[in-house]
């Protein structure tokens, strides 16, 4: 790299779909953290971010679980928050419309009880105005049937084939990490035709409230996520990065640009931040910057060029 110039960032999520799904940068939001982006946008700067992913939408209208929704853990938190949302009619009228603001894609995450509702979801999403390419969250640990998708290849595999024939936007599926193995499934959505895969949701977990002598949270299990997850999500997406073609989009417990790098080495082509956004609304911006510091202090023209990079044999 000549000294001095600036090295890419830039991405493209959906290399196999002719519209592509092209990012600036690799750092993204993790759905369900940063709500439908209006608030967030307000603290933070979204437009330097690669991309923005909604919090997941249903079908209908969802009030969410019984309180307490969250509680801290040693690294991390564990949440039950139950897919609250406006349904996917509140979401086009409340939601959508401040999208093209972002200047930046915008990914929905959605999500449903059965192949008919994806399939329903992403018809109701093609050719919304400000929508780039949709999330499928096969993996929500929070509500009935919320992780059937992301455990069977064959639901996820008929669900992803309902969701990619009804949207001609990019699918990212978003696999669970509460599989002993998570190979299988990645192979079934690629070959169902999804674009990319988002690696991984959160894993699920439990506090007991001593005192009460009852479990601590309102939906008695919950999702654990933040730093304590990381070596997880990192050691998945280095076992399913051989086994595929399609881009890898790494999230669990990520702060900084080191963190992130773990993930990218390790084969994920982007990023998401979740759980520090509620402590520092900035942190993709900084890991932004980060990534760009590394990048020109090891004289890589590309971050492409570091993508996988732990597989390698020789340094
Ligand atoms: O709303 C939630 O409780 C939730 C969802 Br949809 C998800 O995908 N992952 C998570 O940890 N919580």
């Amino acid at each position: 790299m000549v000294a001095d110039s600036v090295p890419s960032l830039s991405v493209n999520l959906a290399p196999n779909y002719e519209s592509g799904l092209l990012l600036t940068n690799p750092v993204m939001t993790a759905s369900g953290t940063s709500g439908f982006g209006e608030d967030f946008s307000k603290i933070t700067d979204v437009s330097g971010l690669g991309a923005f992913v909604t919090k997941t939408v249903t079908p209908k209208k969802r009030s969410g679980n019984p309180t307490p929704r969250t509680v801290e853990t040693p690294s991390g938190m564990i949440n039950s928050i139950g897919l609250p949302n406006p349904g996917i009619q509140g979401l086009l009228d409340q939601e959508a419309p401040h999208w093209e603001s972002f200047g930046i894609p915008v990914i929905v995450s959605i999500s449903g009880y059965s192949v008919d509702e994806f399939r329903y979801l992403a018809s109701c999403l093609d050719g919304i105005e400000g929508v780039a390419g949709l999330e499928a969250n096969f993996s929500c640990p929070n509500v009935d049937k919320g992780m059937e998708f992301a455990t069977q290849a064959d639901l996820l595999s008929e669900a992803t084939t309902a969701i990619v024939e009804s949207t001609s936007l990019p699918l990212i599926a978003k696999l669970s990490p509460n599989v002993t193995d998570m190979r299988p499934i990645a192979v079934a959505a690629q070959e169902a035709g999804a674009a990319a895969l988002t690696i991984m949701n959160t894993i699920v977990g439990m506090k007991i409230d001593v005192i009460r002598r009852r479990p601590f949270i309102g939906g008695v299990t919950g999702g654990l996520s933040g730093p304590a997850i990381r070596p997880i999500g990192v050691r998945f997406v280095y076992q399913v990065y051989p086994e595929i073609d399609i881009p890898i989009v790494g999230a669990g417990g990520i702060r900084d640009s080191s963190d992130a790098l773990e993930y990218i080495m390790a084969g994920a082509s982007g990023i998401q931040v979740g759980t520090n956004n509620f402590v520092h609304p900035d942190t993709g911006l900084s890991i932004v910057a980060g990534l760009e510091k590394f990048l020109k202090s090891e004289e890589v023209s590309s971050v492409q060029e570091v993508v996988g990079i732990a597989h390698a044999e020789q340094y």
